[in-house]
């Protein structure tokens, strides 16, 4: 088997058409977050026996509680963010407000935001969970960046990315040229780290799919449009799509997406009514941006219902959107249902139908 190009190769052949300084500043700064997120794997790996398990006691900014291992996962991208000299700042899913660089605040050319642990209620049950980052110009060079310096719109992330921590352990990266997945090669001679190598190149996202994810506990909460979408899909062929449609839910973002970057399909997270006021669950910084940047270079679509995710310009760090994104065809559909203003919804699902029940012939 010919030599896989590792991460360094990769992305010096990726950004070949970048000036040689601005390439190797965000090459050194995706190879220290990629080293970074190796360390954050070898203690998920671990589990129990690195003290990974369990909540610490305290609650993030926005009033979850905090386990281990989103705390060790946090730290560990800390110390490496610390010492990138490209970096002025970042900004965690773990700490209210931004961090300045000790060092190099001014001079850094780089934001970082990112969530360390993503999937945390998944950690204890060994189910696949993972790390997200976005890659941000600072504008502001010379200036010690503040939060406001992150209120950039997802479409000018210079890059973004996911670690997978599953079965294997897999990096899904781009630099807004195509999007490339790497595998952690942990068979290196004794005293080597491990290594990640380009397994697959220019990936591609299938315009149709039969699969979609959505968390249905949720259902009684969502909009019309997706109560719509959703219900098609479970009628399968006997319903108006006139095919049948399979569901799946992880509960971590990243396994999702990783699903559908490898076979296609739709995931949902959509604003519901069950706080009026939140318009949804995810962070659009450090979850939906990074991911919709990446389902975008790989030809598929990321929108809020209506919008593209990626012309949103923040108001806050932690702010929530809705998210609903995958193969384009059905996003496609799923916007046009928003847009439909009358609704013509078949099934009369509000009164008399649930999800669960087929519809009468
Ligand atoms: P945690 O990291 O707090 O577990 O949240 C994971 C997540 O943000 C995202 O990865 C999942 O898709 C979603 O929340 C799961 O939400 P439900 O718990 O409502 O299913």
């Amino acid at each position: 088997m010919t030599e896989l190009p590792t991460l360094r190769e990769a992305l010096l052949a990726n950004l070949a058409d970048v000036p040689a300084d601005q390439a190797q500043a965000l090459i050194d700064t995706l190879c220290s977050i990629a080293q970074a997120c190796v360390q954050v794997g070898e203690v998920a790996s671990r589990g129990m026996l690195a003290g990974a398990h369990g909540l610490v006691g305290s609650s993030n900014s926005q009033g979850e509680a905090q386990k281990r291992l989103d705390i060790i996962a946090d730290e560990l991208m800390t110390a490496t963010l610390q010492h990138c000299p490209h970096v002025a700042g970042w900004a965690s899913e773990e700490h209210e407000r931004q961090r300045p660089s000790a060092v190099h605040a001014r001079g850094g050319r780089y934001l970082v935001v990112f969530d360390p642990l993503d999937g945390s209620s998944n950690i204890e049950a060994n189910i696949s969970i993972g790390t997200i980052f976005s890659v941000l110009p600072h504008t502001y060079r010379g200036v010690a960046p503040m939060d406001s310096s992150y209120m950039l719109p997802g479409r000018e992330q210079l890059a973004a990315g996911y670690v997978l921590y599953g079965p294997a352990t897999m990096m899904v990266l781009t630099c807004k040229r195509g999007v490339m997945m790497f595998t952690l090669d942990r068979a290196v001679p004794a005293g080597q780290a491990p290594r990640w190598v380009l397994t697959q190149d220019q990936v591609k996202i299938p315009h149709s799919t039969r699969e979609f994810a959505i968390n249905a506990s949720n259902q009684r909460f969502w909009e019309k449009p997706i109560q719509r979408y959703v219900a098609e899909c479970v009628a399968g062929e006997s319903g108006p799509r006139m095919k049948d449609f399979n569901m799946r839910w992880v509960a971590s973002m990243v396994a999702e997406v990783h699903r559908i970057m490898t076979r296609g399909g739709i995931f949902m997270y959509p604003r519901d009514t069950r706080e009026p006021r939140k318009p949804g669950r995810l962070r659009l910084m450090y979850e939906a941006a990074p991911m919709a940047l990446l389902v975008e270079q790989a030809g598929g679509r990321a929108v809020n219902g209506t919008a593209d995710l990626l012309g949103f310009v923040p108001d806050t760090l932690h702010q929530r959107v809705p998210v609903i994104l995958g193969s384009s065809d059905e996003i496609d559909r799923i916007v046009s249902y928003h847009a439909d203003p009358h609704e013509n919804v078949s099934w009369q699902l509000f009164k008399t139908r649930s999800l669960f029940i087929q519809p009468q012939a």
